[in-house]
């Protein structure tokens, strides 16, 4: 409590929070919750009010080790309740639109975890509750956190800029390693029920937005392939589970404008940890990012004389950089959780504002119609699909 009391200044009026949801992103999220008043001058700092999950003991824990006043199990109580304005959904993919539908019925703001959902469907219903709820001054946006990685938000100013000239090529790769043993357990983010596919949503989807977010064009279509490596995991329970998810994916990609590009989404890539790499090539310049260096973007200016041309490391920290001004002085770099703390800052001032904060349900139905295309593509011997 005395946390939370010291980042606000008693005048302001507190935008109150609940989160269903304690492990990974729950973590993270909780962390961005606790720190974005404190370096971002939003209208209405959070209050960390309550903490959804199903087991008792274990959210309580989780309450007080994260900073929440409270803990449930209930998240139908929770998102229900009069001291909640805004509900963060940091559950797996399968529960994301039955919250954040039942969430957005009651007035509440929403904020959900990416993959938006599991199927286009879903999504598509989600989007109808975003619709309808903000005709009432109640908004929606999904997590696509790395929208908010600053190098990220330069190469997105520097295409607007025109400073790439045309886009002719995206190349986008996300890379981790954390599967390739084939011993290590199972988990819900290999179960297709829980979470709608493997690789291709959990990170396949943050290379398709990110670079339509950075390019400012859509995928049109695609031309895929997945495959599961491991097709069978050790089970909680003893015993062996079936993988119903894909391992990787690959696909080729036509954006509207006339762009090409290339996806790879793994989690067998050994020695790779979190390597999400896009590099963009224009008529006039190419910028190139890889998050394991996420304070660097890397900028060519086809137009710099021969001589002295050539890649450019730009260490992404100036007061001038997208969100770095917040933080601290030049070189002194920033981390993963920094992303969710913006992530956070945009959507609180969106809503104070009366601006539809973005990613929107709608930006996160534009990446569930692409996922679906790849498995289509992929079960159809790689045939084109459109988007
Ligand atoms: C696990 O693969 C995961 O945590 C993703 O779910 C996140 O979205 C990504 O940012 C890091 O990897």
């Amino acid at each position: 409590m005395t946390e939370q009391a010291s980042s606000n200044d008693g005048r302001r009026p507190e935008l109150r929070v609940a989160m269903v949801g304690h492990a990974f992103m729950g973590a993270v999220h909780s962390q961005a919750w606790r720190s974005v008043a404190r370096f971002f001058d939003v209208p209405r700092p959070p209050r960390m009010v309550v903490l959804g999950g199903r087991n008792p003991e274990r959210t309580a824990q989780a309450a007080q080790r994260m900073g929440w006043d409270e803990a449930a199990t209930d998240w139908r109580d929770l998102v229900r309740r009069d001291d909640v304005d805004l509900v963060d959904i940091c559950t797996p993919g399968d529960t994301h639109a039955e919250i954040a539908i039942t969430a957005l019925e009651a007035g509440k703001h929403v904020l959900c975890e990416k993959p938006l959902a599991n199927t286009v469907d879903e999504a598509e219903r989600m989007v109808q509750a975003a619709e309808r709820a903000r005709e009432r001054g109640v908004y929606a946006m999904v997590a696509f956190n790395y929208r908010r990685v600053p190098a990220l938000a330069l190469a997105r100013r520097l295409v607007a800029e025109g400073r790439l000239g045309e886009v002719r090529h995206v190349r986008a790769a996300y890379l981790q390693d954390w599967l390739a043993d084939a011993e290590s357990p199972m988990t819900w983010r290999l179960r297709k029920e829980q979470a709608g596919s493997g690789a291709l949503g959990d990170i396949g989807a943050h290379i398709i937005d990110a670079t339509q977010f950075v390019t400012g064009q859509t995928i049109a279509g695609v031309s895929a392939l997945t495959e599961t490596f491991v097709r069978q995991r050790p089970s909680d329970g003893g015993g062996m589970e079936d993988v119903t998810v894909d391992d990787c994916a690959l696909f080729t990609a036509r954006f509207s404008s006339g762009a090409v590009g290339s996806f790879e989404a793994t989690r067998y890539a050994l020695g790779r940890k979190n390597a999400m790499r896009i590099e963009i090539n224009g008529s006039k310049g190419s910028v190139a990012f890889d998050f394991e260096s996420m304070n660097e973007l890397w900028f060519h200016d086809g137009t710099d004389a021969p001589e002295t041309g050539g890649f450019r490391r730009i260490v992404v920290t100036e007061p001038t950089h997208p969100y770095a001004g917040a933080w601290w002085p030049p070189g002194h770099v920033l981390g993963y959780e920094h992303t969710f703390t913006h992530e956070l800052a945009d959507l609180l001032t969106a809503i104070e504002s009366g601006t539809p904060p973005e990613p929107s349900f709608a930006d996160g139905l534009r990446v569930q119609r692409v996922l679906e295309a790849v498995e289509k593509s992929a079960e159809n011997g790689s045939s084109f699909v459109q988007v």
